[in-house]
């Protein structure tokens, strides 16, 4: 079970450097294979933070994060970078091809995987009403495609690589609500044996995670599936009336 994909925060705080206060405080939470852990809380409550930490954006000032049981301290970066996935909450893409941009982290993605990576993330339509298809340009930044196909393009990068476990940060906050429950339901079936952790802002995109975590100015304040936050929660329920 080397690579299982199994995700642990224990006692995780953590300040940006030369900062006075913690952004993320006494985090504790294990994500194992198969499940969706969702994130939600208010701008500014951490979900993004706490996401960097895994790939080692940052690293904590106390407590451990593990992956597999083992700190990501002590694993490689290109280790790391095999088994886990992070979709930024501000999806970048590059000046060149539409292949090009999602063989980003996988040079040597057949077309074919490409393709299968573009269905799964809804994006498979798009791309092909092109003229060039997947040798379409982007152009730099990602100007010429819209905020939700930029979205699609980053989550299809992220399936090509085949990661044990997914980091979504907010990434279906720019598609419609059908599109995104389209995306969700495909990508659950086609990882259903990885990790997948979800920053939302949206209910409706989490209402199935196994578990929610409520964070609040960096701090994991209630944590449920919907129903039992529903019941438990007053943040939660701030959340599902705003
Ligand atoms: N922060 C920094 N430096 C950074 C990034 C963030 O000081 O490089 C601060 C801003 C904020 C806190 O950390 O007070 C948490 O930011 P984060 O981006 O993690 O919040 P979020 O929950 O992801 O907010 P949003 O919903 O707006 O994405
Ligand atoms: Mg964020």
């Amino acid at each position: 079970a080397a690579l299982a994909g199994v995700v642990e925060y224990r006692n995780v705080t953590f300040a940006y450097p030369g900062a006075e206060s913690p952004v993320l405080s006494n985090i504790s939470f294990t994500a194992r294979p198969g499940q969706t852990i969702a994130i939600i809380g208010s701008t500014g409550a951490g979900k993004t933070s706490l996401l960097s930490l895994l790939p080692r954006l940052y690293d904590p000032a106390e407590g451990q994060v593990l992956l597999d049981g083992v700190p990501v301290d002590r694993l490689d970066r290109a280790e790391i970078t095999k088994r886990v996935a992070l979709v930024p909450q501000r999806p970048y893409l590059f000046s060149g091809s539409i292949g090009h941009n999602l063989r980003f982290g996988k040079t040597e993605a057949t077309d074919q995987e490409l393709w299968d990576a573009l269905r799964v993330a809804q994006g498979e339509s798009f791309v092909r009403e092109k003229k060039n298809g997947l040798d379409s340009r982007i152009s730099q930044g990602g100007t010429n495609v819209s905020g939700g196909q930029r979205q699609r393009l980053c989550i299809a990068r992220a399936l090509v690589t085949k990661p044990r476990v997914y980091l979504f940060d907010d990434s279906f906050s720019a598609l419609d609500v059908a599109t995104d429950a389209r995306l969700r339901a495909a990508l659950k079936r086609t990882t259903s044996d990885a990790t997948v952790i979800i920053v939302a802002q949206r209910i409706s995109t989490i209402t199935e995670a196994d578990q929610i975590l409520v964070l609040d100015n960096g701090r994991i304040v209630d944590r449920g599936t919907h129903e039992e936050l529903l019941e438990t929660s007053p943040t939660y329920q701030e959340i599902v009336e705003s």
